[in-house]
């Protein structure tokens, strides 16, 4: 049906179409709350269909334990489409959906045991400040970026954004697994796979001579210092007073002796006297997606309706990289770099670009202070919805740590003693934290 469709018209789409079943994906981490309502509201309403879990970020465990409980029929979740078929054929199949249903409740019943006894040894969250990333702090490792504030891209060339598609995750859409371009001489599905890349660089083609999607960006550098785990971000040079402040969580399990590290660790104290500076971005490809898949689909072309679907999400991802190596231009460090595009993907470079939801800033909310001070609403056109995805679909938001230190890490389980921190400095109660926190709770919280 699309996606962030509300559930109203979901379930009123199931009755007027007669579904046999319901199925649900889930992207970011949001969505999963959002599949809990859908289930409890099912439940409500009388409904006796069969309902189906699927997409990047679910689980099995996530969906025995959260979301099968609130509907009292079968909540399956499916690893891979390819999944969908003998599931589907057993639920609705008269001879085999009771022993099938049986099976299933039995397996999430003994999955929400083995999930209810607490595994995690967390390290208290005063202890693991002491374990902070060991960076000794010298004036030559904080570079200083050519301007502060914020500058607009619009309709950014979408010839030169085609030069930094990372085509790998292309081919997973089309579950092809393989690393390009080694996939195009695969032996299964070499063929398959280059009529793939045929088609989009066909599509491409057209997308970039007739201008059919638009790349709107916003990024910016501001003066920045760390204040805990947090990073203060000042207005201007006179870092007289915090225009906002980034929140961040930090890691409390580990191998002994390794360090428990928060993204908060890359930016230099104010006590350093070293004036650091952070970066943020916000960059979408998705303007005129809508129209040109509506355009395929209203001729029944539901390939090529995909097709820019992915081609946009490469083309989000293509600019996100295109604009870091800008940055690390501006930011002064990244001036001699001379990378391929190849190293590029493999991030072989100096510098983080880490994005509200990836597992080092688990926190999708925080991507509402970037709103704020980017102004990305106006500067670039996208969106954020009260789940805080962003809107159009294929859009990418982050912020760019600097110091050669910076590295891209899990934070894992947190418990009760951070999360309460976190929830106080973000003036948030603790349940809406540990709401929005819940793939991180290594507790079970009061409600
Ligand atoms: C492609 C991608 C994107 C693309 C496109 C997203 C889109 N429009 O679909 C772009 C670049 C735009 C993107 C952006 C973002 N992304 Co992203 N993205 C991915 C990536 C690499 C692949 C997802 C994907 O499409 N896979 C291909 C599809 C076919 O696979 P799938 O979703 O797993 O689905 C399969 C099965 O689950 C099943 N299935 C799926 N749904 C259903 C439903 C039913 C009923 C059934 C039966 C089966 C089924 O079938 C599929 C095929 O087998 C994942 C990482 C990963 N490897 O999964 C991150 C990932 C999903 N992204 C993530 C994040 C955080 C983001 C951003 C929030 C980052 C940011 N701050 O900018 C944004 C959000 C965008 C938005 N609009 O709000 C996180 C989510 C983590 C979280 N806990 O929330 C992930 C997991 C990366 C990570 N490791 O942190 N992303």
């Amino acid at each position: 049906m699309g996606v962030m469709v509300p559930c109203e018209r979901i379930l009123e789409k199931a009755k007027e179409s007669r579904a046999d079943l319901i199925g649900l994906s889930g992207l970011i981490t949001p969505s999963l709350d959002e599949m809990t309502h859908v289930a409890r509201e099912m439940e409500r309403l009388g409904f006796t269909l069969p309902l189906l879990i699927g997409g990047a970020t679910t689980s099995r465990a996530h969906t025995a334990i959260k979301i099968a409980p609130h509907y009292s029929q079968p909540v399956v979740h499916v690893l891979d489409a390819s999944r969908a078929v003998p599931v589907t054929t057993n639920l609705l199949s008269e001879e085999s959906r009771a022993a099938f249903v049986a099976q299933h409740t039995a397996d999430y019943e003994q999955l929400r045991r083995t999930h209810s006894q607490p595994k995690h040894k967390l390290i208290p969250i005063d202890a693991a400040r002491e374990r902070r990333t060991p960076i000794e702090w010298r004036a030559e490792d904080v570079s200083l970026p050519e301007f502060t504030g914020v500058r607009v891209l619009d309709d950014f060339p979408l010839a030169t954004l085609r030069e930094y598609i990372d085509w790998t995750p292309f081919f997973h859409t089309w579950e092809l697994k393989g690393v390009y371009p080694r996939i195009l001489e695969n032996e299964t599905y070499g063929e398959q796979a280059r009529t793939l890349f045929a088609e989009a660089n066909t599509l491409l083609d057209d997308i970039v001579a007739k201008k059919l999607l638009r790349a709107r960006g916003v990024y910016a550098f501001f003066p920045a210092s760390a204040a805990g785990d947090d990073v203060e971000v000042y207005a201007d040079e006179a870092r007289a007073s915090a225009a906002a402040r980034f929140h961040f969580l930090r890691q409390q399990t580990a191998k002994d002796g390794d360090p428990l590290r928060s993204l908060g660790d890359f930016v230099a104290p104010a006590r350093t006297g070293l004036r650091d500076h952070i970066g943020a971005f916000a960059v979408t490809t998705g303007v005129g997606l809508k129209e040109l898949c509506d355009g395929f689909r209203a001729r029944h072309d539901d390939y090529n309706a995909i097709m820019s679907e992915a081609i946009a999400d490469r083309l989000a991802e293509a600019f996100a990289e295109c604009l870091h190596e800008r940055v690390r231009r501006e930011w002064g460090y990244g001036r001699n770099e001379n990378l391929s595009k190849a190293d590029m993907i493999r991030e072989q470079y100096r510098g983080i670009r880490p994005a509200a939801g990836y597992p080092a800033c688990p926190d999708h909310t925080e991507k509402g202070t970037l709103w704020r001070l980017l102004d990305v609403e106006k500067n670039a056109g996208m969106i954020l919805t009260e789940s805080f995805a962003m809107w159009p679909g294929s859009s990418v938001s982050g912020l760019y740590f600097a110091h050669p230190e910076s590295r891209y890490f899990t934070i894992g389980k947190i418990g009760r003693d951070q999360v309460v921190d976190y929830a106080g400095r973000k003036g948030m109660t603790l349940g809406e934290a540990e709401r929005w926190l819940a793939p991180n709770l290594g507790y079970e919280p009061a409600n």
